[in-house]
């Protein structure tokens, strides 16, 4: 089957309000912040690819060995009919569990749902093309926000891979799988992959690559902003800097001005002083039984969880 056309629950305005909303929110306050689903336009959707390749960056590495070595139970366990993946990117490693759904039987549809156009129609069109029995509904949208629009019917299989939950803040989280587990019903499924809490020195490097990939990643929020709202950043007068916050267990990516200056946006004057920083991205990282808490707090009951053999990546099955 060739994919439907993607299903727009986000249009081109509401995306351009809601980066409008978080730059003058973010960069007009006491400590500057801007959220990392900005770093998602084509360019940064290929500098993120290019991170799951880097030889530091092992999320995507240690999750993929959990999914092809589970996928088969994950298959069997849910039995679902309708699989959907928030924040899908390029849905690369999703395949692993389409082959096992595939072998077993009964899947009928994949429901793609990521704010980038450009990521999803190139994920759709390929999926459709490789798995011909399989209906391919792409949706854009906001995975924080697009809950109730979920496709409904037939037993659901919610994937949510990679960490990005850890790009929440833990109120966020709470708020969000809450909102999950209202939109399921009871027979309904959740697949969550977490990056496990380990030593920094593992951790930093990830986030600071030597090829500088993920500072260049870093700074192209800032040509976002410049593209999209006609702001005046100087993305080269910016270094890429992730630092390991041991009490909230996160890491954070921030861009700090390596000179004072004023950049235009939005009819602001905004300051930089020299050293400033602008924080980025949190990128949390969990333990087992901190995920199995903060899903029974929204509902959901761990069935199972798996690691890589190193245990630097877990993913849990939970129950609606
Ligand atoms: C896509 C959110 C899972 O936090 O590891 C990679 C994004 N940022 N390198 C992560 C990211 C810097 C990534 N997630």
């Amino acid at each position: 089957m060739t994919a439907e056309p993607l299903e727009i629950y986000l249009e081109e305005a509401d995306l351009e309000r809601g980066l409008r909303d978080d730059v003058r929110a973010g960069l007009s306050a006491e400590r500057k912040w801007l959220p990392p689903k900005w770093f998602y336009d084509a360019r940064g959707s290929e500098l993120f690819e290019e991170i799951t390749r880097l030889p530091e960056y092992y999320p995507t590495r240690a999750e993929r060995v959990v999914l092809a070595a589970h996928a088969p139970d994950i298959a069997a366990l849910t039995g679902a009919k309708t699989l959907i993946e928030l924040g899908s990117g390029s849905s690369e490693k999703t395949r692993l569990l389409l082959d096992a759904f595939t072998r077993r039987g009964g899947l009928g549809t994949f429901v793609p749902l990521d704010v980038s156009v450009s990521a999803l129609r190139g994920s759709t069109a390929q999926i459709a093309a490789d798995y011909p029995r399989l209906r391919v509904r792409g949706i854009v949208g906001d995975f924080t926000r697009q809950l109730d629009r979920l496709p409904t019917g037939g037993r659901r299989l919610v994937v949510f891979l990679g960490g990005t939950i850890g790009n929440l803040l833990p109120a966020e989280r709470a708020e969000f799988l809450t909102a999950m587990r209202a939109a399921l019903e009871v027979g309904d499924w959740l697949l969550l992959g977490t990056d496990l809490v380990k030593d920094p020195s593992v951790i930093v490097p990830a986030y600071d690559d030597a090829a500088g990939v993920t500072a260049e990643f870093n700074r192209n929020v800032l040509h976002v902003i410049n593209r999209e709202l006609g702001a005046d950043f100087d993305p080269a007068a910016f270094e890429h800097v992730a630092v390991w916050d041991p009490q909230h267990e996160w890491i954070e990516m921030r861009l700090r001005a390596t000179r004072a200056m004023s950049v235009r946006v939005l009819g602001l004057t905004v300051d930089f002083a020299a050293g400033e920083e602008l924080r980025t991205e949190v990128s949390a990282k969990f333990h087992r039984e901190g995920v199995a808490t903060e899903l029974a707090m929204a509902g959901f009951a761990a069935a199972e969880f798996w690691t890589d053999p190193d245990g630097l990546f877990g993913v849990t099955l939970a129950r609606a």
